[in-house]
């Protein structure tokens, strides 16, 4: 079948709105037409030719939701009509790692999906004969794509798509760092560098955990007003303190904080988390992804005394099975993503929502199709 889709044909380059060709799912897979999806920075790091992993032709997008049109053979969980987000980290729930009780980075389609191809190695979209690649398994920059049965979370058909799209990526990727990752307990102190998608939501999470002082970090100071609303305590911008390591202005304010969470993706950002910690037992949570080669650097004795370095993938949440709670908790006024989403717009202008996360304009920007 046709389809429209933004396609990257190269890295550096814009988006390209084309109609492409995409093949009708096979057994295990489910074809779904995307309704909404929102432009994460992972997209633009991808687009931009930094990430390691980024493969051209393809199709971007993660953070999408989208309905059931079609059921391919063996499918027995998902039928036609079924309301879902796409799921980058899918939940088999059999493999070695889903079993562990221990991680949800489910390994069971790594390998393809690494490569930017369905499970049984092959793509389902091209362009006049030309193979154009998946992205995350989701390609949710298409109005039709094609996922694997284990990278689909069933969601009620209640939840308004364009908003609950979000869940598919940033929001539950910063509240779960803070609920499943660092497991913030009542009264504990937080710092949030960045306020992006998912720092906001590392501030929502925080709140949600009923966390005390939430200090947030950017050095663009239009987004402390959103990170005020969701309710941030205290506000640093590192511009104010040309000559302090950021790190050092955050101990003097509170002592070091319980909790950290690295929300930017910059290596440098990622060592003044860390050192901001409470000595003896405050921890980093490491969220940002860093272009390609970078390392982290600090001194080993910011371990030995205490402090803890840990990463978060997709908050730690387990698609399949958790994350249709998530969208039951918006629903329920639990979970805020109404004033997340900065702008509509339709595929035709998705550049126009890279260059406005570019220029820190937006928290989101939605694409509806
Ligand atoms: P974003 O671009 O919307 O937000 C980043 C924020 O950081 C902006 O507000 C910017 O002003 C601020 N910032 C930039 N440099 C800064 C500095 N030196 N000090 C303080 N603030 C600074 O990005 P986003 O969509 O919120 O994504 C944030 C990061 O999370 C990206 O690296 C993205 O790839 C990553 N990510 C990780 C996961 C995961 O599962 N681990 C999931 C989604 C996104
Ligand atoms: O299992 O090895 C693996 C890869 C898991 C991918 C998790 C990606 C999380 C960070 C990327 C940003 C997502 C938008
Ligand atoms: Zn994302
Ligand atoms: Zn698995």
């Amino acid at each position: 079948m046709k389809s429209r889709a933004a396609v990257a044909w190269e890295a550096g380059k814009p988006l390209s709105i084309e109609e492409v060709e995409v093949a009708g799912p096979k057994a295990g897979e489910v074809l779904v037409r995307i309704v909404a999806t929102g432009v994460c920075h992972t997209d633009a790091f991808t687009l931009s030719g930094a990430d390691p992993e980024g493969l051209f032709p393809a199709i971007l997008g993660h953070e999408g939701g989208g309905i059931v049109e079609e059921v391919g053979e063996g499918v027995t969980t998902l039928a036609v009509g079924d309301h879902v987000i796409p799921l980058y980290t899918p939940e088999c729930g059999t493999c070695e790692y889903c079993r562990s009780g221990k991680t949800n980075l489910c390994q069971r389609i790594r390998a393809t999906q690494g490569q930017g191809l369905m499970p049984d190695g092959t793509s389902r979209f091209s362009k006049d004969g030309r193979t154009i690649r998946h992205y995350m398994g989701t390609s949710t920059f298409s109005e039709y794509t094609v996922l694997p049965e284990i990278a689909v979370a069933r969601i009620d058909k209640a939840a308004p798509l364009e908003k609950v799209c979000l869940l598919g990526c940033g929001i539950t990727t910063g509240i779960g760092a803070v609920l499943n990752t660092a497991k913030v307990e009542p009264g504990a102190s937080v710092a949030v560098f960045g306020l992006g998608g998912i720092g906001l939501s590392v501030v929502q999470g925080a709140v949600m955990a009923r966390a005390g002082r939430i200090v947030v970090v950017d050095t663009n100071p239009s987004k402390f007003e959103m990170a005020r609303l969701l309710g941030a305590t205290d506000f640093v911008n590192p511009k104010d303190f040309p000559d302090t390591p950021i790190q050092q202005v955050i101990v003097e304010l509170t002592g070091g904080v319980d909790y950290s969470f690295e929300c930017i993706g910059n290596v440098d950002v990622m060592r003044a988390a860390l050192e901001c910690c409470h000595k003896g037992w405050g921890e980093s949570i490491i969220i940002g992804v860093a272009g390609a080669g970078q390392e982290i650097r600090t001194r080993p004795f910011q371990l030995v005394t205490g402090r803890v370095w840990r990463g978060s993938a997709f908050g730690g949440v387990k698609g399949r099975s958790q994350l249709p709670g998530y969208v039951d908790r918006y629903l329920a006024g639990e979970i805020r993503i109404d004033e997340m989403v900065s702008q509509e717009l339709p595929l035709e202008r998705i550049n126009e929502a890279f260059h406005a996360m570019h220029e820190g304009r937006v928290i989101r920007s939605v694409i509806r199709y």
